[in-house]
């Protein structure tokens, strides 16, 4: 069991929610307050998880769900080892944008559409290689076809953007299961409304988490 000291906390949500737009406006504040933390993102966050991420995102990329599952989990190892585990020992706060509650999300919900040993495998590779989970995690909740009209005013769409809105659908479903397994973990932040508004709602979910004044 690895000690850390910093907080790590998670944004989730489906397609054009406002994560990073929300973990921009986090980051300000945390900077204000003095707090030290590092702002790092999955699939990605350390130079291999990079090279990983650029294939699972990449529309020419054919591969089965068990190949992008398992190349999920290698990013996330690496990330975890290399960039989250360091910032936490010496006590800075990781701000991550996606972690493991994508993965039941987009794999075990959008792709498998919630079959249990789908889900079986994954709740496995996170128990046999990631430690630790988020403190807190912040589900951005909007719905879907909000958060693809938002996306959409962007260019070009990966290999994820290209699914259909009943992927999406049940992206969004799996999300909400999770918040409701994981109420001590997961807080649910109405992403409606203005990004001052949104960003208001997430510094008060997170002052009231960590006590800060
Ligand atoms: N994936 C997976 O399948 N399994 C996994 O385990 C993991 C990931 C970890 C890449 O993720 C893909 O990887 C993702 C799931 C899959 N694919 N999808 N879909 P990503 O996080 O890099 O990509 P994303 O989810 O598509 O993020 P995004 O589209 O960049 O959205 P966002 O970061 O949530 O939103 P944003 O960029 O802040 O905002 C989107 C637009 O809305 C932008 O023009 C903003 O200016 C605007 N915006 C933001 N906030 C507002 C408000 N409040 N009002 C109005 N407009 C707003």
């Amino acid at each position: 069991m690895t000690t850390t000291v910093g907080r790590f906390i998670s944004f989730e949500g489906t397609e054009g929610v406002g994560k990073t737009t929300a973990i921009e406006g986090l980051c300000q504040r945390l900077q204000a307050a003095g707090i030290d933390y590092v702002r790092t993102r999955e699939p990605g966050g350390s130079p291999f998880a990079e090279r990983l991420r650029a294939i699972l995102l990449d529309p020419a990329t054919d591969i089965n769900d068990d190949t992008e599952l398992l190349l999920l989990f290698a990013a996330r190892a690496d990330h975890l080892q290399q960039v989250i585990l360091p910032a936490l020992q010496r006590g800075a706060w990781v701000i991550c944008d996606r972690f493991t509650d994508s993965t039941i999300a987009y794999q075990g919900y959008g792709r498998a559409d919630g079959d249990q040993r789908v889900l079986a495998k994954i709740d496995s590779l996170i128990a046999q290689f990631i430690s630790p989970l988020p403190e807190l995690t912040l589900w951005l909740d909007l719905p879907v076809l909000e958060g693809m009209a938002r996306a959409g005013k962007r260019s070009k769409a990966d290999r994820f953007e290209q699914q259909a809105t009943a992927f999406f659908t049940r992206v969004h479903h799996g999300f909400s299961m999770l918040a409701m397994q994981h109420p001590e973990r997961i807080e649910r932040i109405d992403a409606n409304g203005s990004s001052d508004e949104v960003g208001g709602r997430i510094w008060q979910t997170v002052q009231a988490r960590f006590n800060l004044g």
